[in-house]
């Protein structure tokens, strides 16, 4: 990884994405989407991939500033192949445990997609934002994760995290704080987590979305994934290119976001089990 990232260190920010006037603006579009950020529970697995059937997350991952930075560290050319709303309601355990985005997702070179997280609402200590640990302290390699589905404060799917004999977390990990409107970038194998929401008034709602360089492969899995081109072009034809929905809850998109489900399903929940089989 080159650019606007140190690739030793893994994460990057804040940095300034868009006004806090345009975080509320793009909240509310949220909540008229998904109903009230202080009523997380409503979210279904509509909250991946959202960009396919509402043009506002095409507007935030398409932002100016925020693709001058994936640039800086990926090159011209961008595709993003996931978003996720990350949403914790006041007063709430919810958690995600240490991990690395890229332990089960296949895509190599590694090296070669980032998360980047933007914040609608202030992320803070108080209500559990993000926090990084240097990829120094662990050679930036990938690190063995456990799994513990039965812990259903864990947002993660499958309740993974990396075992403390493998990683001190709560030893090394730096929180970094966000207004609205700020964002940060983390490297694939840049461990990070964060905490529960312990405030009783502010919903912490952020996007993540995972950028990459179209030469980027999918290794696992038996189904064709899809991504859409934000910058530059694909001269590589990897992943099938996903139209702009042109309007909220675009039919074209929804039927394109049923498939795609499909797709994650057997390619991450289905492959993994006769992995494990
Ligand atoms: O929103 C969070 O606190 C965790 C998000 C995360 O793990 C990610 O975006 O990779």
């Amino acid at each position: 990884m080159k650019g606007g990232m140190d690739p030793e260190k893994g994460f990057v920010g804040p940095f300034h994405a868009f006004d806090a006037a345009q975080a509320t603006a793009y909240l509310t579009l949220y909540e008229e989407a998904f109903g009230p950020a202080s009523d997380a529970s409503n979210l279904t697995d509509k909250r991946f991939q959202s960009h396919l059937y509402l043009p506002f997350v095409v507007a935030i991952m398409s932002t100016e500033a925020i693709l001058k930075q994936v640039r800086a560290v990926l090159g011209p050319d961008l595709l993003v192949w996931f978003t996720e709303w990350h949403v914790k309601r006041p007063a709430s355990s919810s958690k995600y445990t240490p991990h690395q985005d890229s332990t089960y997702a296949g895509l190599v070179p590694a090296e070669d997609v980032v998360t980047v997280w933007v914040a609608l609402t202030e992320a803070t200590r108080t209500n559990g934002c993000l926090e990084f640990v240097p990829m120094t302290e662990y050679h930036g390699e990938q690190l063995p994760h456990v799994e513990d589905p039965g812990d259903s404060a864990n947002l993660l799917l499958r309740g993974q995290r990396i075992a403390s004999e493998h990683l001190d977390f709560t030893a090394k990990a730096v929180p970094v704080e966000l207004r609205p409107g700020e964002a940060t970038i983390h490297a694939f194998r840049c461990v990070h987590a964060s905490g529960p929401n312990r405030s009783d008034a502010s919903p912490r709602v952020g996007l993540a979305i995972r950028y990459m360089k179209p030469s980027v492969r999918q290794t696992q899995g038996g189904r064709r994934e899809g991504a859409m081109l934000v910058s530059g072009q694909d001269d590589f034809g990897h992943f099938d290119l996903q139209p702009l929905p042109s309007e909220a809850w675009d039919r074209g998109g929804l039927a394109l976001h049923a498939r795609e489900m499909e797709v994650m399903r057997v390619n991450y929940m289905e492959s993994r089990r006769k992995e494990e089989g």
